[in-house]
């Protein structure tokens, strides 16, 4: 007799993994943050939730830490960033599934986002070796001045459920290597891969002899925890991913404590096809932009506006799209698209959907399905929205795979209608004309953070500087100089003559 050979529980298959990324075991068991996978929405642990009063303890420490450690030589700093990368590289595979099933995404999703941690790595330990400040020319004779960079202090940062690695690595490979100790808040939603992620980076720290303890540290909790980190004097910047909600709450709480942010909040981006538009590269760029990690990325493309001319041969190509991308198990190969994080994704997107079918759209997809296979988990089939006119409801994020599509006539009035929402994140046109790239790229053109020609409005690399305007909240995290974030400037001028002119001509003689 063959007994049938039984696939492990998404618990079972969590709590492997977790062992195989070196997650101690009293860090997953023994409290009541319950951490759940929206693959079929069961629990996978339940774990110790931190207290505010060890939440402010843990930012002491952090505090006491960034004492030593701003002393350190950056390239030595970069040493450990640099190890840390070596130790994501080799935790790829494990870590990335753990993205699957904690966050929902497809597999390749899941390592994409580990490997943007491996490339910030990469870039910030290079970065180590570059801090550098210019040297200006002075007005006054035997006189120069030049900038120099400090680190800055305790870096808090918070992140969302649908980058629940990657944000935290953008921040802290640039903190750390700028002299920073940094305190991390995930969602709650996220919390194991969260500690996952704080075992790799302590495995790559005690790689180095001697470095202080509490460089990073990892919070767990609800809201409470990021008003902690918001509130204490200790925390010189808060670098905050969420929503425009989220960021009204946490921006003037910094700015009354004179704190620095950067705030990474909500998009509403959109895509124009112009008539010269490649089609088939255009439909391939705005159904990853759409519907990859299920509408939950802040560069989700949520609105395309597409020229008259070409709208009647692209619209039922991407119905088409649309009816058949596989929806599913997002640990399955062929599986575009994953479920939403949980119910409350679930009812948001609903509940705009009916409302711009009652201003007048027509709704394609948008139905949820899978549901007697998982009735806990909330899969849904991505919408496509054709409307006349921008209702609230266009101009408002809804974190889900709802793309409103709109037709337009005039470059002029389309880049007018792309500007026309309250966010200012990400932004695209597809277009073979010159003119029309460069007219969007302009001054006139997108008022985004990001402005892409020919690719969609997600997925950016860790290069340029990330993130966007208006109520997208103006932070930048990543590539590029987004380091000086991180860094307090010093002007110093100094005097090698033995005269003391002063600027401006100012004359001042006491004697
Ligand atoms: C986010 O959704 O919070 O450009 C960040 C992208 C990713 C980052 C998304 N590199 O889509």
């Amino acid at each position: 007799m063959t007994l049938p050979t039984l696939e492990p529980t998404l618990a079972q298959q969590t709590s492997s993994l977790l062992q195989t990324l070196g997650v101690p075991a009293h860090r997953i068991s023994g409290g009541n943050l319950r951490a759940r996978t929206p693959i079929t929405g069961e629990v996978l642990a339940e774990l110790p939730v931190t207290t505010r009063s060890a939440a402010e303890a843990a930012i002491e420490r952090a505090h006491q830490a960034f004492f030593a450690w701003r002393t350190v030589p950056a390239p030595r700093r970069g040493e450990l960033v640099r190890l840390l990368g070596e130790e994501l590289r080799a935790n790829l595979d494990p870590l990335g599934r753990l993205v699957t099933l904690e966050a929902g995404k497809i597999l390749s999703e899941g390592r994409g986002e580990v490997q943007e941690m491996i490339d910030i790595c990469v870039f910030a330990a290079g970065l180590s070796r570059g801090i550098g400040g210019l040297t200006l020319p002075s007005e006054r004779p035997s006189h120069r001045m030049m900038e120099t960079w400090h680190p800055l202090g305790v870096t808090g940062v918070i992140s969302a459920f649908n980058f629940p690695v990657a944000v935290w690595a953008w921040n802290a490979a640039l903190a750390l290597v700028c002299g920073n100790t940094v305190v991390w808040k995930p969602s709650e939603k996220t919390p194991l891969t969260a500690l996952a992620v704080q075992a790799i980076f302590e495995r790559a720290a005690a790689r180095l002899p001697d470095l202080p303890a509490d460089l990073s540290t990892v919070l767990l909790g609800g809201g409470a925890l990021g008003e902690a980190v918001v509130d204490h004097p200790r925390v010189a910047l808060v670098s905050a991913t969420g929503s425009t909600r989220m960021g009204r709450a946490v921006g003037p709480r910094l700015a009354a404590r004179f704190a620095r942010s950067i705030l990474e909040l909500g998009g509403n981006n959109a895509a124009i096809v112009t008539p010269t538009a490649d089609l088939h590269l255009a439909l391939r760029g705005i159904a990853f932009a759409a519907m990859g990690t299920a509408g939950q990325r802040c560069t989700t493309l949520r609105r395309l506006l597409v020229h008259d001319t070409v709208y009647d041969t692209l619209l039922p190509q991407l119905k088409r799209v649309y009816a058949s991308v596989a929806i599913g198990d997002p640990r399955l190969p062929g599986t575009l698209v994953g479920p939403l994080i949980d119910r409350a994704a679930f009812d948001a997107m609903q509940g705009t959907l009916d409302r711009v079918r009652a201003a007048g759209a027509q709704v394609t997809g948008g139905e949820r399905v899978l549901a007697k296979e998982h009735p806990e988990a909330f899969y849904v089939r991505p919408a496509l929205v054709e409307i006349a006119f921008q209702t609230e409801d266009v101009q408002r994020e809804t974190f889900a795979p709802i793309l409103s599509v709109l037709r337009y006539t005039d470059l002029r009035d389309a880049i007018a209608l792309h500007n026309d929402v309250p966010q200012g994140l990400s932004s695209a046109i597809f277009t073979n004309d010159l003119r029309e790239a460069e007219r969007f790229l302009s001054a006139e053109g997108s008022d985004c953070g990001i402005a892409n020609v020919n690719i969609g409005t997600s997925g950016a690399e860790i290069g340029g500087a990330f993130g966007g305007e208006k109520e997208t909240g103006g932070g930048r995290e990543s590539g590029s100089d987004v380091w000086k974030s991180y860094m307090r400037r010093a002007t110093n001028t100094i005097n090698y003559g033995t005269e003391l002119p002063l600027a401006q001509g100012v004359s001042f003689d006491i004697d």
